[in-house]
């Protein structure tokens, strides 16, 4: 049976990259009737590496993250929503995985290399991808749908399955696909105002990027002032137009339309009036998210009920595959 996995930072409030990359799969997959119900994680050991210090602004922003998957239509009873640090194995087995792979290959991590130009180099950072293989071989996933920047940590979970099952001579680990986002979907979302950069929580510009929480007064601004070029018709030419098809894809992405509908759509029409219509329909579709989201973070004990029992039906997955990778490895609980 196929398991699908993924897991999100509580670094912020997710942006329309985080939903257009990974979390409009993450809903459609939890209605695959064919596979095992799809785990989600609130990946807080993670969003450690950036908010070491911050224990309340931590615990504060994984409730909201999770309160935010539930307003985009994750249904705790169709899909495991659980807390990462809440189910130790998790480390446990980074540690196990780590001793298989060599420093060099973590070093050759392209996030790794962005990542340590803008944030403190620690070990914790240095060593974030082991600890996302875990995430995912814990469950032995089959199917991981994650954002395009996630292909390479992806490609080192498969290796590492791979490393592991030969170095314990076993097939125990599985080697899990990548789902990107279809053909009208956005697999890689770019800054608004600096569309050759992804557009990323932590990045220091609030005017790069669009939160699911944004208010319709600030979509605007943000639309109007995303950086395009001095041409104005509308197409998708990402090498030399990176500004404006980083706007007609994610347009193609919220409205279900392929880049060449879009395109078609905009024929003989300029980049202000197509901005006009990417704020129009951005505010519709954020308007529903942030309803949903308000009434949901009114209820924090309903949030935190989500957590335990995703915690619960996760550990039960995890305690069991654990047992046997301690048995493989020579290790064990007693
Ligand atoms: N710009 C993006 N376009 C498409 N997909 C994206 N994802 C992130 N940014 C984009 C996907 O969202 C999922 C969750 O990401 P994450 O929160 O675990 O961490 P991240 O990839 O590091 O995202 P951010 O927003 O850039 O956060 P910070 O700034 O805290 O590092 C992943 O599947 C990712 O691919």
């Amino acid at each position: 049976m196929r398991r699908v996995f993924s897991g999100i930072q509580p670094s912020g409030i997710p942006h329309i990259g985080n939903y257009l990359g990974a979390l409009k799969n993450w809903i459609a997959l939890q209605n695959t009737e064919s596979a095992l119900p799809p785990i989600y994680c609130i990946v807080d050991l993670h969003a450690l590496t950036t908010l070491s210090g911050h224990p309340q602004q931590l615990r504060q922003l994984t409730i909201e993250s999770t309160a935010s998957l539930l307003a985009c239509g994750l249904d705790p009873k169709k899909s495991i929503i659980f807390k990462q640090s809440s189910i130790h194995h998790h480390t446990q087995l980074a540690w196990i995985l780590s001793c298989i792979t060599s420093s060099g290959v973590l070093g050759r991590m392209n996030q790794w290399k962005s990542r340590q130009k803008t944030h403190n180099s620690t070990l914790g950072l240095f060593s974030y991808p082991m600890l996302m293989c875990a995430d995912i071989l814990l469950y032995r996933s089959t199917d991981v749908p994650v954002g395009d920047d996630q292909i390479q940590h992806l490609e080192l979970a498969r290796n590492t399955a791979e490393i592991f099952n030969r170095t314990y001579e076993t097939d125990f680990m599985k080697i899990a696909e990548l789902i990107l986002p279809s053909e009208s979907g956005a697999c890689r979302v770019m800054s608004l105002r600096e569309p050759l950069e992804k557009m990323s929580k932590s990045n220091q510009s609030e005017y790069s990027r669009i939160n699911l929480s944004d208010m319709p007064s600030v979509v605007k601004s943000k639309i109007l002032r995303a950086v395009t070029d001095n041409e104005s018709r509308v197409s998708f030419e990402p090498d030399t137009r990176p500004g404006v098809s980083n706007l007609v894809s994610i347009y193609g992405s919220y409205s279900d339309k392929t880049i060449e509908m879009v395109c078609q759509e905009f024929e003989g029409k300029s980049t202000h009036e197509f901005k006009i219509a990417l704020h129009d329909l951005l505010i519709e579709k954020l308007y529903a998210y942030q309803t949903e989201y308000q009434r949901i973070m009114e209820d924090k004990g309903y949030i935190l009920n989500v957590l335990e029992q995703g915690r619960k039906q996760a550990l039960e997955i995890a305690d069991e595959n654990m047992k046997q990778i301690l048995e493989m490895t020579g290790l064990s609980y007693n």
